[in-house]
């Protein structure tokens, strides 16, 4: 593991990379798009969706009219982020998966550190530009915070950081990013953190709720089209680092939302039969009209699913909040003894 010391704020600011193991899952684009595309039916994990200019969309996305998510999340969090950071034990250490920018998490900061008057935050993210940079803010803007992030993916900053910071701690994970996961992968990576984490732990969940179809659907197919150009730069993506040739007017954007699965699917449509060269993968793909490339799973909950979740995760719900349209959901969770 590398440790690095940064920048002014020396003292408040450390940045760690560990290493990831064999069973991290850092497999390259190439072998997963060879895994993905000889697969039938095809398929792209969403991980990949998120190189430089797809994370650039999904800011785009967060702040677009039909995509509520975001800036419902965010006034719950504003409205109740102080009941949050308090109640059980005196949490001055704060985790945060998939920190991003850490927008919303500063409602939460601001919180702890008006309780405590004095906050640990550890974002992790694999995104070490962003995770910088807003670390970087955050100590600027408030001087009783000290950070240490982690460039990782989740499972081996948590490996990482294990027993490393003992004190009560909240553990954060916002932005329905949970529901990107598979049902079972969503268990296992809840399963890997309750292990890691002790009875006077917290986990702080944010999931969006299942509501009406056009509703869900036009969340994830704006008038815009700023999804489908999200979606599809996955095949752009691939054009560039390994030299494939997809045509992206050949393609199109499906988002459905599958109420027996409980989730919005997303798929890439082949709007004919064609043949696809990719150099890099040592592969050439054969779509025939109308089949798709499955890449995203969005996950919608009920109050009970979630709970669930929680109970099949190894954790009890012990408090949660919601938005007067009962659009999404923030839970605390404890570890179950
Ligand atoms: C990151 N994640 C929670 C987003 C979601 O709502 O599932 C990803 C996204 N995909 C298309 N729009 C948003």
């Amino acid at each position: 593991m590398q440790i690095r010391t940064t920048g002014r704020a020396r003292d408040r600011l450390e940045i760690i990379r560990p290493e990831a193991s064999e069973e991290d899952g850092t497999d390259s684009l190439a072998s997963v798009v060879r895994r993905g595309l000889m697969h039938a039916p095809k398929f792209m994990p969403c991980r990949f969706l998120y190189d430089a200019i797809g994370s650039e969309l999904f800011e785009r996305i967060c702040s677009l009219p039909e995509y509520y998510p975001t800036r419902t999340e965010d006034a719950i969090l504003r409205d109740w982020a102080a009941e949050m950071v308090v109640g059980w034990a005196e949490a001055t250490t704060m985790i945060e998966l998939g920190s991003g920018s850490s927008t919303k998490t500063r409602r939460l900061i601001e919180a702890a550190l008006q309780e405590y008057g004095r906050l640990h935050y550890v974002p992790i993210d694999v995104s070490e530009i962003i995770l910088e940079q807003s670390a970087r803010a955050l100590i600027q803007a408030y001087p009783r915070l000290s950070v240490t992030g982690v460039v990782a993916d989740y499972d081996t900053a948590l490996r990482a950081i294990a027993g490393r910071f003992p004190g009560p701690k909240l553990v954060v994970f916002l932005g329905s990013s949970l529901g990107n996961f598979d049902d079972e992968d969503a268990v296992g990576l809840l399963r890997n953190l309750s292990e890691t984490i002790g009875p006077e732990d917290r986990l702080l969940v944010g999931l969006d709720l299942i509501k009406d179809a056009a509703v869900l659907e036009a969340a994830y197919d704006d008038a815009e089209g700023i999804t489908a150009q999200f979606g599809k730069n996955l095949l752009r993506r691939i054009n560039r680092e390994l030299g494939a040739d997809f045509d992206l007017d050949r393609f199109g954007y499906r988002a459905r939302f599958e109420a027996a699965r409980h989730r919005v699917e997303i798929h890439l449509v082949s709007l004919r039969d064609q043949v696809v060269t990719i150099p890099g993968a040592e592969m050439v793909a054969s779509f025939a009209e109308g089949e798709t490339i499955h890449i995203e799973n969005s996950h919608k909950y009920t109050p009970e699913l979630i709970r669930e979740l929680a109970s099949r995760s190894g954790f009890i719900e012990e408090e949660s909040w919601t938005d007067p349209g009962n659009l999404f959901r923030v839970q605390r969770w404890r570890p179950r003894d």
